[in-house]
């Protein structure tokens, strides 16, 4: 009996199984992008940008263009690439650490340049890559191996809300969204009018989801998706907080 496949056309199938944990979820955020350039035919013209963390694990990942930058850079580097060839379609992927911690001032500019890329931020409320250290995203009460107490909001406040500071800054013509992997239909579907606001040429696009980290949350496959489904929305909520009403001038 042969089985089928079910991946996406634009992963590359010789480095498949990947190389994440088991119940990561990075394979499911990246099924989705994988869909999505698959159903806007664009796979040619991505440029994909990987940071340090685990999303580094993607140099391999995609039938694409890759580079794999600085921890925290892949923001300005698929910026310097698409101001040299704005035909490509630029997708920097990054961890919570490199996106909000080390990376935050690149988004923030990113965000008021109104560049013409896509950043997709895979929040798992811990540095998973470097052993489960307390990241912007923690949760309050959250314990990890730097808040073995559970993070305390009165010494390091709450937890960074990506999406609704991007939304506060762009200007008109940016896409802003956050997902989950609990529901990789609508993740998908984020993913895809990101990227199609960027073909667009309207302006920044900018996506979060929700993702898991079993490893370092020393959770079972049911606390893993109960956290991910029930507890992490409480602080994130998941839907589209900005989405083009007209191009840019
Ligand atoms: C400049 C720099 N500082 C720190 C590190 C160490 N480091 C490697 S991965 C990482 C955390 C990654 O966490 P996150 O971005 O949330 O991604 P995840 O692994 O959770 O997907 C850190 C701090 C580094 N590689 N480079
Ligand atoms: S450490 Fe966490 S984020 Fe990294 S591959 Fe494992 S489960 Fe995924």
């Amino acid at each position: 009996m042969t089985v089928e496949l079910n991946m996406p056309k634009s992963w590359r199938q010789e480095t498949k199984p990947h190389k994440f944990c088991p119940g990561c979820g990075h394979g499911l955020v990246l099924k989705g992008l994988g869909q999505a350039i698959d159903e806007l035919g664009i796979q040619d013209k991505v440029v994909f940008g990987c940071d340090i963390g685990c999303s580094l694990l993607t140099w391999d990942f995609f039938n694409c263009d890759t580079v794999q930058t600085h921890h925290g850079r892949t923001g300005p580097v698929i910026t310097g690439i698409k101001r040299a060839r704005p035909d490509r379609i630029g997708i920097a992927y990054m961890g919570d650490g490199g996106g909000y911690a080390i990376g935050s001032q690149h988004l923030v500019n990113a965000a008021m340049r109104n560049e013409r890329i896509t950043v997709i931020v895979v929040n798992n409320a811990n540095y998973g890559m470097t052993g489960g250290q307390m990241a912007p995203t923690t949760l309050p009460g959250m314990k990890t191996e730097t808040s073995p107490y559970g993070r305390d909001i009165d010494k390091t406040g709450y937890p960074m809300q990506g999406p609704e500071m991007v939304a506060a800054i762009v200007r008109e013509g940016a896409y802003v969204a956050r997902g989950t992997m609990a529901n990789v239909r609508q993740l998908k579907t984020f993913i895809k009018r990101a990227l199609e606001n960027q073909i667009a040429g309207n302006g920044f696009s900018f996506v979060e989801i929700l993702s898991s980290c079993p490893t370092n949350w020393s959770t079972n496959a049911k606390d893993t998706w109960n956290f991910v489904e029930q507890e992490m929305p409480k602080f994130f909520k998941v839907g589209e907080l900005k989405v083009p009403t007209k191009k840019e001038e």
